[in-house]
């Protein structure tokens, strides 16, 4: 697809995917600086960053967060000219890096990702955001590919409700059997990189295979957008107190 019918399938759906947005080379770079950060990075930054399956055992790693914060490699990547250019080609302007993400689902621990539009957690007006979701290897049906709903970004926010589950507290609670026919699971192999609207709604399941299903995530919004920062600050304030308690950070 050209720019021209990526922004096209983006805007009428609310996700496209753009198979080998990263050659082997590159994928095979962001890989080994995936793992240097896990090794060499994760153990100086804040706790509440990053998200474990069972905290006392560090091979459950489920989730980092912020990492073009804390270390200049990604930082370099999320504002690169192919990852920001994107950003802007499907915002339609301007883009403002929020958030660079780790999400790893590992072999048999790693749980499902509740349907969820991204946009309840952002706490932004208008809702001009969206999410890339880059793939280290292989998500396929048995190791929790992403799926989507084609045009929920049309429909406005639906109701959510909290989870159990960590890293995506809460979940859409209306779910229906209309949703199940709709929604389409998004395989997909590394380097192919997929896009979301913050109002699609998606989901993922666990992983029941003996393979890891890593990916890096950004975040963008669109430089106009206001933030309910007060909103945002407890919202963040409660789940952080929430999940210590629960032992998980
Ligand atoms: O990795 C997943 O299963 C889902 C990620 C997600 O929800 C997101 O990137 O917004």
């Amino acid at each position: 697809m050209n720019p021209t019918e990526i922004k096209k399938f983006y805007d009428e759906k609310g996700y496209v995917a753009i198979n080998g947005f990263l050659s082997k080379d590159q994928v095979e770079e962001l890989t080994s600086q995936t793992d240097r950060f896990i090794k060499e990075v994760i153990p100086a930054i804040p706790a509440e960053e990053v998200y474990y399956e069972n905290k006392l055992d560090q091979s459950t790693l489920k989730q980092i967060q912020h990492m073009h914060d804390f270390d200049p490699w990604f930082n370099n990547l999320a504002n690169s000219k192919e990852v920001m250019g994107l950003a802007e080609l499907l915002l339609g302007g301007k883009a403002v890096l929020k958030n660079t993400q780790y999400f790893n689902k590992i072999p048999y621990q790693g749980k499902e990702t509740p349907a969820h539009q991204d946009g309840y957690y952002f706490m932004i007006m208008p809702q001009v955001a969206l999410t890339m979701w880059l793939s280290l290897g292989d998500a396929d049906a048995e190791n929790g590919a992403v799926c989507y709903i084609p045009g929920s970004h049309k429909k406005g926010m639906r109701e959510h409700g909290k989870t159990a589950l960590l890293g995506f507290s809460q979940g859409v609670t209306d779910w229906s059997d209309e949703d199940s026919e709709a929604e389409v699971q998004m395989k997909a192999g590394a380097g192919d990189i997929l896009v979301h609207h913050s109002l699609t709604i998606h989901r993922a399941n666990s992983n029941n295979s003996n393979r890891d299903r890593r990916a890096i995530g950004f975040i963008f919004y669109g430089s106009d957008v206001v933030i309910d920062e007060k909103a945002h600050a407890e919202y963040k304030k409660k789940l952080d107190t929430d999940l210590s308690k629960q032992g998980k950070i």
